[in-house]
């Protein structure tokens, strides 16, 4: 292989050398970032958060019980009660800021692991319970939250977020008075660090970009795809590729729920008016494994997950209503108390879901039954009753 090219810089044919660590490249991270690791509430020149303590009250109620819904549906799985879970463990505050700066009229285009936008969509969590026991293929309505199904197929949801953009600017939904948020729709779009090297993900940039559509891009660069680090990913931070795209791009404490919120909204609201996408980098860290299939032990080291245990997202809000809000463990207890409530519920109707008849699946292929299927669906009922009585 020749050893240089011109133009080129010899570097940029060096092995690419991952880090000991993620913990090592996040010390040179820089993000927008309102409330510290410790709680303490810092400004920053461009975002600022102009909620009252209330607000932040319900952001740490939010967390916690989307905390404890997903520690159950780990637990249930391990019973042998879910066939897989996707753990949003540490990705709270980056899903329940963004979520909370959603309108009404908004609409979501989630991954497998936004547990903590449904929760903020009003989407029950008995719904998502229910996919991932395999007694349904997602039985929630989109319409009916705006709040659309979970992809598996890692980036494609950004195209449909990008087309359905695309149809909210051409009815006419974008734009009005830019002082008045609530006047426009705008979409978000939920992907990961391992989605932004998908072509789906890219050609969605590029359709965003030149027709300007109203949609938010929102990156949870939790550091990790399955085992693959985020220096396989890119050189650069994810952040600063929407340059190159012609859209504005900002990292964001991924952790720090005041910033996820502040710097959402900024980003929905530029849409929501007619200036186009924006891409939001989340700076986080999937404390869980990938999902419950996998074992992060194998990968990465156990110091790792220490270091990003001091910048626990929930910890962070704790800190700040007690030292600075005086809230005092009255509410800490009763928000306790209902994610116990949340969770026997949670528990209770898992193991009451029927189980679904496998000639089901022919029924929920296309919204109309076509012949050909009616006719495997008799096929197959027949294969499966020439088994009754055999043990
Ligand atoms: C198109 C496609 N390729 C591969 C996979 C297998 N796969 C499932 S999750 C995943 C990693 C995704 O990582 P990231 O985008 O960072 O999201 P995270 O799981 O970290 O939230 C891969 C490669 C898939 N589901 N779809
Ligand atoms: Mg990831």
């Amino acid at each position: 292989m020749s050893e240089s090219v011109p133009g080129i810089a010899p570097e940029v044919f060096a092995p690419v050398k991952a880090p000991v660590s993620p913990t090592q490249a996040s010390e040179e991270v820089e993000f927008v970032q309102l409330l510290t690791p410790e709680g303490e509430r810092v400004e920053h020149p461009d975002y600022s958060f102009d909620l009252d303590d209330e607000a932040v009250k319900g952001f740490y109620r939010d967390m916690t019980l989307v905390r404890r819904i997903d520690t159950e549906a780990t637990a249930l799985q391990r019973q042998g009660e879910l066939g897989i879970w996707a753990s949003l463990l540490g990705q709270e505050a980056a899903q329940i800021g963004s979520g909370r700066a959603l309108n009404k009229k908004d609409m979501v285009f989630p991954t497998y692991r936004e547990h903590g936008v449904a929760w903020c969509q009003g989407v029950d969590p008995l719904n998502l319970l229910g996919l991932f026991r395999g007694v349904d293929q997602g039985a929630w309505d989109p319409r009916d939250n705006n709040f659309h199904l979970y992809t598996i197929v890692i980036g494609a949801q950004t195209l449909h977020a990008t087309g359905y953009a695309m149809g909210q600017q051409r009815d006419g939904a974008v734009g009005g008075d830019p002082d008045n948020d609530t006047d426009g729709e705008a979409t978000i779009a939920y992907f990961g660090d391992g989605a932004s090297s998908q072509g789906d993900v890219n050609e969605a940039f590029i359709y965003a970009s030149v027709f300007n559509a109203p949609v938010v891009f929102f990156c949870q660069n939790n550091q990790w795809a399955i085992s693959e680090p985020i220096d396989r990913q890119t050189r650069i931070p994810l952040y600063q590729r929407a340059a190159g795209f012609g859209f504005p791009g900002v990292r964001v404490d991924g952790n720090d729920v005041l910033a996820t919120y502040a710097v959402t909204q900024q980003a929905l609201k530029r849409a929501r008016e007619g200036s186009g996408p924006t891409l939001v980098e989340a700076y986080t860290y999937r404390m869980g494994a990938h999902t419950t299939s996998d074992d992060p032990t194998k990968y990465r080291l156990s110091e790792d997950l220490e270091y990003w245990k001091l910048k626990d997202p929930i910890e962070r809000v704790k800190a700040y209503l007690t030292r600075s809000a005086g809230v005092d463990s009255d509410f800490f207890d009763a928000i306790e108390a209902e994610a116990d409530g949340i969770a026997a519920r949670l528990r209770e109707g898992c193991l009451s879901m029927p189980d679904p008849t496998l000639t089901d699946f022919f029924d929920h292929a296309y919204v109309e039954q076509t012949p050909q299927l009616a006719e495997q669906k008799a096929q197959y009922a027949a294969y499966a009753a020439s088994f009754e009585g055999e043990n």
